[in-house]
C-alpha cells in the first residue's frame, strides 16, 4: 500500500513538492543526529575526508557519498530502508536505484546564496517544456533537516513541467546577487519533516547569513535509468569488500541497481538522454 495519498500525489504532481510533517520519529532524527556528529568524529581524527566551514568548531561543508565506506553509518543505512523507500517508490511509481546521499551543511556566518537554477532543465531552450516532460516522474530529491529552524530552500512552485519565463530567466542569469523570484516559497522545515520535490523547479539554497544547518539531502532515480556523468564514478567505493553486506537489504538493494546500470566508460549526460 502507498504511504502517499491521492491528495499528496496529486500536490507533488502538479506543484512539483511534497511537504511532509514529522514523517520520521524523533529517535530516528537522535539516530541521524549522533550519526553526524560521528562523522564529523571520524573527519577530526584524520580517519575519513571531510571538507569543513570551520574545522576548529566542529563545521563541515556540504558533504557528499555518504553511502560510501568511512561516511557510512547504519543510521542512513536504516533510514533508507525502514522509512525513505516507500516515499521514494510512491513519488516514482516504482522500484528505484540510489543516486547521490549527501547533507547540505552550513554555518560559521559563511554566507550561501545559490543562483535560482533547475538541477537538469535546460531554461530558455525552444524544446524547454519537452524536456522536462521526458524525466517527469522518473526521479525524486529531498530536503530533510536535522537542525530546527530550516529556511534555506526557496522554490517556484508549479514551476517544473512549463517553460520559465522571462523574468525567471533575468532573475537566474543575476545569480548569488539575485532579487526576489516571482512566485517564489521559502520551505520551513523542523527535523522529522521532509520535502520531496522535483529538481527541475526553479529553487535555490539560500543562507546569506551563514546559520548552522544540517540538512539531509539525496536523490534516487527509476531502476532502469543508465548511471550518468553527474553521478558516476562510485562504483569503487560501493563495491569495497563486505560494504555491501553490512547494510540493510533494501538499502543494498537500491545500491545493486546503481551498480547493475553503471556504464563501463562515457557515461551520458542528461542532456543526452
Ligand atoms: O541548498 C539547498 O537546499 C538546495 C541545494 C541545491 O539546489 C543544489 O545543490 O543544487
Amino acid at each position: 500500500m502507498s504511504m502517499l495519498s491521492t491528495r499528496d500525489l496529486t500536490q507533488y504532481e502538479e506543484e512539483g513538492y511534497l511537504l511532509l510533517r514529522a514523517a520520521f520519529a524523533q529517535e530516528r532524527v537522535e539516530a541521524l543526529r549522533l550519526a553526524v556528529i560521528a562523522m564529523i568524529d571520524r573527519g577530526l581524527a584524520g580517519a575519513i575526508e571531510l571538507k569543513w566551514i570551520d574545522r576548529a568548531r566542529r563545521l563541515p561543508d556540504r558533504t557528499g557519498h555518504m553511502l560510501h565506506p568511512g561516511k557510512y553509518d547504519p543510521a542512513w543505512g536504516e533510514w533508507l530502508a525502514e522509512d525513505l523507500t516507500p516515499y521514494i517508490e510512491a513519488l516514482i511509481g516504482g522500484p528505484a536505484r540510489h543516486s547521490l546521499f549527501g547533507m547540505l551543511a552550513g554555518g560559521g556566518g559563511r554566507p550561501y546564496c545559490q543562483a535560482w537554477h533547475r538541477d537538469i532543465g535546460k531554461p530558455g531552450a525552444a524544446d524547454e517544456a519537452d524536456f522536462l516532460a521526458r524525466f517527469h516522474g522518473h526521479f525524486v530529491q529531498f530536503n530533510a533537516p536535522l537542525i530546527t529552524g530550516d529556511r534555506f530552500l526557496q522554490i517556484v512552485p508549479a514551476s517544473h513541467l512549463r517553460a520559465s519565463t522571462t523574468s525567471e530567466l533575468r532573475t537566474a542569469q543575476d545569480g548569488s546577487e539575485a532579487g526576489d523570484m516571482p512566485g517564489a516559497m521559502m520551505v520551513e522545515l523542523e527535523p522529522g519533516d521532509i520535502a520531496f520535490y522535483n529538481a527541475n523547479l526553479w529553487h535555490r539554497g539560500f543562507n546569506p547569513e551563514g546559520e548552522q544547518r544540517w540538512t539531509m539531502h539525496c536523490a534516487f532515480w527509476k531502476r532502469d535509468y543508465v548511471v550518468m556523468s553527474h553521478e558516476w564514478g562510485q562504483r569503487a567505493a560501493l563495491e569495497s569488500a563486505g560494504h555491501l553486506e553490512r547494510m540493510p537489504e533494501k538499502t543494498a538493494q537500491y545500491i545493486r541497481r546503481y551498480l547493475d546500470k553503471y556504464p563501463e566508460k562515457d557515461p551520458p549526460s542528461l542532456l543526452d538522454l
